[in-house]
């Protein structure tokens, strides 16, 4: 008999959370595979064109299909509570899962997708819900928090915990075997404005505050293909936005990102595409900016982190401040609105002595984009992250949120200080 799986995407916990493309593509990704074999149905707590969300005043889509999700104020769990911010629950209420639940069942199994280590209360909610409305679905979870923080996430009460990639033991636990040329199942939404694509795993750098490295192994392109089928659903489906996923799209290009980009424009495909998972502009070439202009491509996030050489070089030397300048002159020159380029930069990381935040920022500016602080998370089992263990507790993953270290680290005045210039002159970029 055919089983029936039903896919989840968790609520967040968190004291800020906004729809940046966000999509639960590691869980659409697995589904995919098992086209055909099982039959589906999708809880997506986080959707944002869900009948509930659309009816909500001031959570409507930007012009790229990003946006707020509704939320409600809530305590901070203990380990949160001197954090001098509010917390929220975001997404869809409980209410609206049970009644699907009560609706829907019986599910042979209920596919969690779990995301940033902090957000686990989100996981554990589904998991309760599922074990009450019907205890012997098979529970199985997988992603980022599933990996990273497996011993914690075990005692949460699922049945099954994917590992990072490797998918054989889930195909043997489940009993199926996967096809695994078959696109992500985005079928499995009533309505779609944004989609995700991923045209490789992993990345060849190691920075030491990253955890891709660790998990993926090395880098490899996906198949062409198949990713190419899964643009065609996409645009049949009228999406309008994509945002990439890869931690090394511009790695190798030649192999896989152009490629993809020339039959894009061959087959005169319009989307917009996105890079929210920062490109690293040292692979970036007077070519490769014109054709990824020509393709559709209109937002470019690129990784900085610091302009410092000493902290580059402690950190694994990702990218120099010369090679930002000649990536955004390059991207400029080919098309781009300078304001829609915008470089990340770590705040809160445990070297911030040397890092040099300020005239970072400024030197951002300086190239006329904006710029953008990213909070710090630390991440277990990453060199930085195990680091850190002399401020937080590592093993509780709330301490990882983003939010909550860099006030840890640097103190609330100092945090908002930084945030505050970053502000002022992101301002004049128009
Ligand atoms: C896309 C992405 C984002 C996106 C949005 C993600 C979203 N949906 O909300 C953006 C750009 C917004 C983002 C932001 C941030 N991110 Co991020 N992000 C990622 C990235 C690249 C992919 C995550 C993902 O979707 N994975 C799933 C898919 C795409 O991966 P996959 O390999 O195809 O998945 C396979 C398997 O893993 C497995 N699988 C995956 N999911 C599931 C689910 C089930 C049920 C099963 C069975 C199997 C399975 O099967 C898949 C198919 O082969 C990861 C790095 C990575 N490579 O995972 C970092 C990562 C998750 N991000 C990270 C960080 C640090 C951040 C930021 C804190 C950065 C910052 N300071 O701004 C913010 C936090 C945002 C917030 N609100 O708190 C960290 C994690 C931090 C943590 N403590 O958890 C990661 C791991 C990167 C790193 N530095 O190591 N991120
Ligand atoms: S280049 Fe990016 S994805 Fe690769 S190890 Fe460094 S931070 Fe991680």
């Amino acid at each position: 008999m055919t089983p029936k799986i039903l896919l989840v995407n968790p609520p967040i916990y968190d004291f800020a959370a906004y729809d940046f493309w966000g999509k639960p593509y590691g869980l659409l990704s697995v589904a995919g595979y098992l086209r055909g074999r099982a039959e589906f149905a999708l809880f997506d707590y986080l959707d944002r064109l869900h009948p509930f969300m659309a009816e909500f005043q001031g959570l409507q889509s930007d012009r790229w299909g990003r946006g707020r999700f509704c939320c409600e104020r809530i305590p901070a769990p203990p380990a949160l509570a001197d954090v001098p911010r509010y917390f929220r629950r975001f997404g869809l209420p409980r209410s609206i899962f049970r009644d699907f639940l009560a609706q829907q069942r019986p599910f042979d199994f209920v596919f969690v997708q779990t995301m940033m280590t902090y957000w686990y209360q989100g996981v554990h909610e589904v998991v309760e819900d599922v074990r009450r409305a019907q205890p012997e679905a098979k529970i199985i979870l997988g992603g980022n928090y599933a990996t990273l923080c497996a011993a914690h996430a075990q005692r949460l009460g699922a049945d099954f915990l994917a590992n990072g990639a490797d998918l054989d033991p889930l195909w043997d636990y489940l009993g199926l075997s996967p096809d695994l040329t078959q696109p992500a199942m985005w079928q499995a939404y009533e309505k779609l404005n944004v989609g995700v694509l991923k045209l490789s795993e992993g990345c060849p750098f190691s920075c030491t505050y990253c955890s891709v490295p660790k998990v993926y192994r090395q880098f490899k392109t996906r198949s062409l293909d198949r990713s190419f089928a899964e643009l065609q659903l996409l645009s049949g489906r009228k999406v309008t936005d994509i945002a990439f996923y890869d931690d090394a799209l511009l790695f190798d290009a030649e192999k896989i990102f152009v490629p993809f980009l020339q039959e894009v424009l061959k087959q005169n495909i319009k989307v917009n595409f996105h890079s929210p998972n920062a490109l690293n502009v040292r692979f970036v070439t007077p070519e490769l900016a014109k054709l990824m202009i020509q393709a559709g491509f209109k937002t470019f996030y690129l990784g900085l982190e610091s302009t410092s050489l000493q902290w580059q070089q402690r950190t694994g030397s990702k990218v120099s401040a010369t090679e930002l300048a000649q990536a955004v002159d390059l991207f400029i020159t080919a098309g781009a609105e300078p304001a829609n380029i915008t470089a990340y930069q770590i705040l809160g990381h445990p070297y911030t002595d040397a890092q040099e935040l300020e005239e970072s920022i400024r030197f951002v500016n300086s190239l006329g984009i904006r710029g953008m602080l990213a909070d710090f998370s630390p991440i277990p089992g990453t060199p930085d992250g195990e680091f850190c263990r002399r401020w937080v507790d590592m093993d509780e993953p709330l301490f990882h949120n983003k939010t909550a270290f860099p006030i840890i680290l640097l103190g609330f005045e100092r945090t908002n200080t930084l945030k505050d210039l970053q502000r002022r002159l992101n301002r004049a970029i128009s």
